[in-house]
């Protein structure tokens, strides 16, 4: 057995960064598993390499949390400047990560989800509204309103702030900040430091759009101290300022708290919007999928406004959320090193802890060796009678272990309403035939989806 990991060739000064690519990294990295295999690797200039895994064997291996951690990798230490050692982009060895984590946890379990139906239920709202008054022949931009939707619902359940998003047509100055520092935070990634110190432009810009971000966060914090005990929502904000980690009796500080809320509404929101906006395309494209879910919509909901205990119960459009983050996973992909020099993955690689590993979610969920047909979209995969003989760590679309994704309740609660809510109100189609286009950020969504709504009762 070869100890050579492949390597597509790499060339002078820049290495494999062409391979790369900047406008579709992903799908690069997609294509060249293809070519290359289960495991590849990637060298870029300054002597940073990367181990690109792709097999459900090799990433059921390293998530064995005894032998692999997190890595925070040089793209999450370029993201830590917009939020510094919140949950995503600490280090678990940083005692502010296990504070929050214990502190936080309970607001993201499954039960407390309650607490946030009203909050999602309104924003929903609003958004469809508007879909019935534009009518059955305006093109709605189906990204930009999953947007808008998610950014709204995390802001209002986490922390009574309305960004009202769908009453205006430029978003909320928040947000293009936001946009704007997340895409220098990802370009940084693919140039050498001395050009980035060589744009003063950029740089001005980047810290001007983190000052924005602190600030519109911070305000929120201070507000949040003037109200009385009786105006003081039951929110993640208010938990994040009152709750004393049980382990250390310690509160979070001000500054931890602030780097929660731009954590959770970066994390919060690209990723749901990106899920709703596939689980779309999909429901789209498959009109037996969509026949299927309007039965489940109609005899779970009826004409009735979606209570909490209905969510539970709209368990096909789960499955069909599953099965569009099997495909296309939107936080495509974790990066991982070993705890200890010296180890050898697959029974021949040998690894140092200095060695990034990648796992690249999309080719995962396509290993044939897991999933028959795996191009197919088939939400049957996830039925309950046969979901229990998916191997474990062959779905990973919300990370592993102790750091995978602490809001996966509230992304499915959130998707799984809005999906419901959407067939319950409306005929849907493509005003256009439309083919498949990946847009890549942080996160993945179909570039260019319009659909178009028509009331299935008008006036409901
Ligand atoms: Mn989320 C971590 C995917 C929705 C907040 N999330 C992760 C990770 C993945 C992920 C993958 C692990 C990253 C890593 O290992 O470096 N998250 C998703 C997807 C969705 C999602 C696919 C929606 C679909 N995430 C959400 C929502 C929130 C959220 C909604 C907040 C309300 N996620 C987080 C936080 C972390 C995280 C916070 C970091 C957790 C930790 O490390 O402690």
């Amino acid at each position: 057995l070869s100890t050579n990991i492949p390597q597509p060739r790499p060339r002078p000064l820049v290495g494999n960064a062409p391979d790369l690519g900047s406008e579709t990294p992903l799908q690069n990295l997609m294509k060249l598993a293809r070519e290359f295999g289960p495991i590849f690797r990637l060298s870029f200039p300054g002597g940073v390499s990367v181990r690109v895994i792709s097999s459900y064997e090799l990433v059921a291996e390293v998530c064995d949390e005894t032998r692999f951690a997190k890595k925070i990798t040089q793209a999450l230490w370029y993201l830590r400047e917009l939020s510094g050692d919140g949950l995503f982009t600490a280090e678990t060895e940083e005692p502010n990560w296990g504070k929050a984590h214990r502190l936080l946890m309970p607001a993201f379990s499954p039960a407390a989800m309650q607490d946030y139906h009203d909050g999602m239920l309104d924003v929903a709202d609003q958004m469809l509204t508007r879909w019935a008054r534009f009518g059955p022949d305006t093109d709605i931009d189906v990204s930009d309103n999953m947007t808008r939707l998610t950014l709204d619902t995390i802001a209002l359940c986490g922390f009574d702030f309305r960004f009202n998003s769908f009453y205006q047509k430029e978003m909320h100055p928040f947000v293009e900040s936001m946009v704007r520092a997340l895409e220098e935070a990802g370009n940084r990634t693919r140039r050498v430091p001395l050009q980035t110190q060589l744009m003063l432009r950029t740089q001005r810009q980047f810290q001007a759009d983190i000052g924005y971000m602190h600030e519109v966060t911070r305000q929120l914090i201070v507000k949040r101290r003037t109200l009385t005990p009786e105006e003081t929502p039951r929110d993640l904000l208010s938990l994040m300022l009152d709750a004393k980690d049980p382990i250390t009796g310690e509160k979070l500080d001000d500054d931890n708290i602030r780097n929660q809320l731009v954590t959770f509404l970066v994390a919060g929101h690209e990723t749901t919007s990106g899920l709703l906006s596939f689980a779309l395309y999909f429901l789209l494209h498959h009109p037996e999928v969509r026949q299927k879910a309007y039965e489940e919509v109609d005899r779970v909901l009826g004409s009735e406004t979606p209570r909490f205990e209905h969510i539970s119960q709209l368990q096909y459009i789960d499955q069909i959320l599953r099965e569009t983050l099997r495909l296309w996973p939107t936080a495509p992909a974790f990066s991982l090193s070993a705890r200890a020099d010296n180890t050898l993955l697959g029974g021949r690689y040998p690894l140092g802890v200095n060695d990034n590993l990648m796992v690249l979610i999309p080719m995962l969920h396509r290993d044939p060796a897991v999933w028959k047909d795996p191009e197919r979209f088939d939400p049957e995969r996830f039925a309950p009678e046969v979901r229990d003989s998916i191997p474990q760590h062959a779905w990973k679309p919300f990370g592993n272990g102790l750091r995978a994704c602490i809001g996966r309740a509230f992304a499915f609660q959130e998707a799984t309403l809005v999906l419901g809510m959407i067939l319950q109100r409306f005929h849907l189609s493509t005003p256009a035939p439309y083919t498949l286009s990946i847009r890549e950020s942080l996160t993945l969504k179909p570039e260019g989806l319009k659909l178009r709504a028509r009331e299935r009762k008008p006036g409901f």
